[in-house]
């Protein structure tokens, strides 16, 4: 009898000097990696499957790259997944690796291939996912089985109007020990209502706010507990826009789930008193809220209507009374900043004091609005996929040039964990991240990149050659946006009709 392996691989990026970016320990296993590996079945008809999964990210070898060759005693799909724009290279490169060694079933998926045009990549040889894995990942396996994948996936529907039950299955203990941590992503709910103009979010999981049911969230926890994991990162934006957020919550703290966690909120849990309490007590240790600017004018011009800079105070009191860390997330480098209004903006966030803060450069993000937007404007200078990541000048801006937009976002994270350091005892984790922040920025490295400890293993240059012959480029031009199908219109319909009224004007 035969078997289908399933390779699963996050790939990671190209660094600035070209390296496939490796790190000895990782922030956190993959999400989308447990997520997929938990979807697949065990078998399809009497076809046992076996599912390989890897990080790229905390992979300290190449010992993997085996499971991209040919084996003749199993029928092998590589599929590369939650590919981002900034990761679609090393993607395209490790597709190409496969198919070079003899694997004839590759696909790519996740946000970048699900929100960008990937047309002229199409029909060689490697196949593109353009939904979410709960619409195609069936059939994919199904089509590995019979012999062809087709070029591409979920061209007429990108998200699933109802999602099915999926129980996460926790890493195991050796995959989980290449983390600083024993963490496990989660995922219960997904979409945001918004429509921040620089966001992907709505593009990839759109605006009408879904889930499975709750007792599937409350398995994955289940699981994770016996499994070892010891922290839950919900990678869901928006926690408090679930509408059975209460529910999961209490059902945490009934059945003494007892596992700390991290979420996401938007602005507008500062009005949501209780909720933040209830947080604390299910053992939410971290909230991750994205501010971006205290400029309401700022915000206004980037769609972000809801946040409110007079609330964030209130965020913060709310989440300290709770026993919650506020992780406030900033961006910096908007059309309308200029170099004293970051610096003003770093003053106003020590006056808040928030534990845990964040800086992002804006990035028009292939697939988002802002991106057509400043695209249309000829604003875009960088062309390399790989600089999408945050941390870049990737676009022409009115008052800021390269270097002092770089300069200005490292300086920000020295200047606030300094601050923090400096300005008396703080918890003994705060401690290690304050340090652990402030040493990365000041050797210009970003801290949210994803790991500790750099490590180098390869670079670019070993597989630019198949990429050349695979798909006949050196980089891949940059995008258009892919535009959504009827259905999935539809389907953000139905998230304003059941705001009631337009998203904009929602606590405007
Ligand atoms: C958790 C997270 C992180 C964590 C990642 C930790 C880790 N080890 O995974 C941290 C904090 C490190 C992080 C960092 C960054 N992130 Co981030 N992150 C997220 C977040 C919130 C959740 C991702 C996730 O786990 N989702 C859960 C999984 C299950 O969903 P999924 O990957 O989308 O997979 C589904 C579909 O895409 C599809 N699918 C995916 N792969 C495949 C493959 C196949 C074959 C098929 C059929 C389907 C399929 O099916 C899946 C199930 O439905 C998303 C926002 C979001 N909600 O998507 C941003 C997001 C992915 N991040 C983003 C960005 C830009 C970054 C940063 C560059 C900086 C930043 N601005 O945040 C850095 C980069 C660092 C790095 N090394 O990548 C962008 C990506 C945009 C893009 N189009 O490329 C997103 C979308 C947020 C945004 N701002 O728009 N991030
Ligand atoms: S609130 Fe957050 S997730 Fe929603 S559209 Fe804005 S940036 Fe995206």
């Amino acid at each position: 009898m035969t078997q289908l392996r399933v390779v699963l691989i996050k790939p990671s990026k190209y660094s600035i000097d070209g390296s496939v970016e490796r790190f000895k320990k990782g922030y956190m296993p993959n999400a989308t990696l447990w997520h997929i590996a938990s979807l697949t079945p065990e078998r399809i008809g009497n076809v046992p499957i076996q599912v390989m999964t890897v990080d790229e990210y905390v992979w300290q070898d190449l010992s993997y790259l085996h499971w991209l060759h040919h084996d003749p005693d199993v029928i092998t799909l590589v599929a590369l997944v939650g590919v981002q724009s900034h990761q679609f290279h090393r993607a395209l490169d490790l597709a190409a690796y496969a198919r070079h060694h003899g694997v004839r079933h590759c696909i790519i998926g996740g946000p970048h291939p699900m929100t960008c045009d990937t047309t002229s990549l199409q029909g060689r040889g490697v196949s593109f996912a353009l939904a979410e894995a709960e619409l195609i990942w069936r059939q994919i396996l199904e089509d590995a089985l019979a012999g062809e994948l087709q070029p591409v996936y979920g061209a007429d529907q990108r998200w699933a109007e109802q999602l099915p039950s999926v129980v996460i299955n926790p890493p195991s203990s050796t995959d989980l020990a290449r983390y600083g941590a024993p963490v496990l992503g989660l995922y219960p709910v997904r979409g945001c209502p918004y429509r921040c103009n620089f966001c992907s979010v709505i593009k990839i999981s759109g605006r009408q706010v879904r889930n499975p049911d709750i007792e599937s969230t409350l398995e994955s926890l289940r699981r994770a507990k016996r499994g070892g994991v010891k922290i839950i990162k919900f990678v869901s934006d928006n926690f408090n826009k679930f509408p059975q957020v209460r529910q999961l919550l209490q059902a945490m703290i009934d059945e003494n789930i007892d596992l700390p966690f991290y979420c996401q909120c938007d602005t507008q849990i500062a009005k949501d008193p209780e909720l933040v309490a209830l947080l604390g007590r299910a053992r939410c240790y971290e909230m991750f809220v994205g501010v971006e600017s205290f400029s309401r004018k700022t915000l206004k011009a980037a769609g972000k209507h809801h946040n409110h800079p007079e609330q964030y105070a209130e965020i913060i009191r709310l989440c300290n009374e709770a026993g919650i860390r506020p992780h406030f997330s900033n961006i910096i480098g908007f059309p309308e900043d200029n170099e004293e209004e970051i610096r003003h903006h770093l003053e106003v966030l020590k006056t808040l004091r928030p534990r845990i803060v964040s800086f992002y450069i804006l990035t028009p993000i292939p697939g988002t609005e802002q991106y057509d937007d400043f695209r249309k404007a000829d604003l875009i200078t960088e062309r390399n996929l790989d600089r999408f990541d945050g941390s870049c000048y990737t676009w022409s801006h009115p008052n800021l040039s390269r270097t002092q937009l770089q300069d200005l976002l490292y300086y920000s994270y020295v200047n606030y964990y300094g601050f923090l350091l400096k300005s008396g005892k703080l918890p003994d984790d705060d401690l290690r991240f304050s340090v652990f922040c402030r040493y990365m920025a000041g050797n210009k490295k970003h801290p949210m990149a994803g790991g500790f400890d750099r490590i180098l293993v390869d670079t670019m240059t070993d597989y630019s050659a198949l990429r050349r012959q695979t798909y006949d480029i050196d980089f891949s031009p940059l995008p258009d946006s892919l535009s959504l199908s009827a259905q999935d219109e539809n389907l953000n319909r139905l998230a304003d009709w059941r705001m009631k009224r337009p998203v904009e004007n929602v606590s405007a």
